[in-house]
């Protein structure tokens, strides 16, 4: 007889970040993470985690109706159901719930870890198994002042920490983000990769101009430079110019990676477990993709270490992540909660082991951090 869900507890956690984190839509000075903690019949727990940036300036799901959603809605249908098909479960919840994918993320990640400490396994393995043990992870420069940016860059190089780089623009007029961006890049040098999130703060003429400029300075990637659901100005500034486009927003799920692509774009998608609904939607995502010659990069919601983690399992199982990853939330917030924070080393992190996610709570950190 399989196990079953006896408990799910969904806590707001509220971690400072090490340093202002500025966005086009808004800017962090806290990470609030959704953890879950998702107990069985067999004495086991599982754990997972939604999170989204800045409250409700980034998506529609805020921290707060997250741990509503779960407690409320999830929570009464999952519990005294046995834990072993993640597959039935979700269509469960599917089929009362529509949307609320960053809720139903961390509840995936939790039946993930759950399975995963059953059967011994980790959570790549029950994904199909890992092909990668050291994923590639960049940095994202976000202070919102070109010199610290710059400061900040040659530090992480001469340290051998990262050798790539996201800049968030979007918040300026276009050609100030330009010479932002341009300034940056001349610092840092060839050898070193620079890319630019305006998270869809430009219209189609606005991110024209901003493409063939930022081709000139020699940027290699644009994430998402207009709104979400204009998916014909992605496909058209896609087919203008040489520079690639990244995908981030305007694909969550496999239906919108199919629709995108069937509509004529080439580029990148960004993949989130929080937009797709976890681990095993997310990857749902990267196998149409790829079926579509679309290439494919590990995006973060700036997750603590167990969404992050979450994340690293599957991704791990890709054959190639074309633009890498940026799984570095754990790095942008003060402290942690788990016991073994993730490896970060040689522009990258280790696939962390053992069962499940392979993390352990750290209670007294949790009960320093956690909303009272
Ligand atoms: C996004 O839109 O990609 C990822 C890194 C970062 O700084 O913000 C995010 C969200
Ligand atoms: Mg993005």
């Amino acid at each position: 007889m399989s196990a079953a869900i006896q408990s799910i507890e969904a806590i707001l956690v509220d971690i400072p970040t090490i340093r202002p984190h500025k966005l086009s839509m808004t800017t962090m000075g806290v990470q609030t993470m959704v953890i879950v903690r998702m107990q069985d019949s067999d004495g086991l727990e599982g754990l997972g985690e939604a999170t989204t940036i800045g409250g409700l300036a980034y998506g529609p799901e805020s921290p707060e109706s997250v741990k509503l959603t779960i407690d409320h809605y999830m929570a009464p249908l999952l519990i005294g159901q046995p834990v072993n098909s993640i597959n039935a479960l979700r269509v469960r919840l599917g089929r009362v719930i529509r949307g609320n994918n960053l809720a139903k993320s961390a509840i995936e990640t939790a039946l993930l870890d759950l399975q995963g400490k059953h059967l011994n396994r980790p959570v790549s393995d029950l994904l199909g198994g890992a092909v990668h043990h050291h994923i590639p992870v960049l940095w994202t420069l976000a202070s919102g002042d070109t010199a610290k940016d710059i400061d900040e860059a040659l530090s992480l190089i001469a340290a051998n920490r990262y050798c790539d780089f996201k800049l968030k623009i979007g918040a300026r007029a276009v050609m100030d983000d330009v010479r932002h961006v341009a300034a940056i890049k001349a610092a840092v040098g060839d050898t070193t990769s620079v890319r630019v999130d305006v998270n869809q703060a430009w219209d189609e003429a606005t991110a024209a101009k901003g493409m063939a400029e930022l081709q000139t300075a020699g940027i290699d990637l644009v994430e998402q430079p207009t709104p979400m659901k204009d998916h014909a100005a992605l496909v058209r500034l896609s087919s203008k110019f040489h520079i690639p486009l990244l995908a981030d927003e305007a694909v969550a799920d496999a239906a919108d990676g199919y629709n995108l692509a069937a509509a004529g774009f080439a580029g990148a998608y960004a993949l989130k477990i929080a937009k797709a609904g976890g681990p095993a939607r997310a990857l749902e995502l990267a196998h149409v993709a790829s079926a579509a010659g679309i290439g494919l990069y590990g995006g973060t919601l700036l997750e603590g270490t167990i969404g992050t983690a979450a994340a690293l399992h599957a991704w791990s199982t890709l054959d190639t992540l074309h633009w890498g990853s940026e799984m570095f939330g754990p790095l942008l917030m003060k402290d942690d909660i788990v016991t073994k924070p993730l490896n970060f080393h040689n522009n990258g992190v280790d696939l962390p082991a053992g069962p499940g996610l392979g993390l352990e709570i750290d209670e007294d950190k949790l009960n320093e951090y956690r909303r009272p």
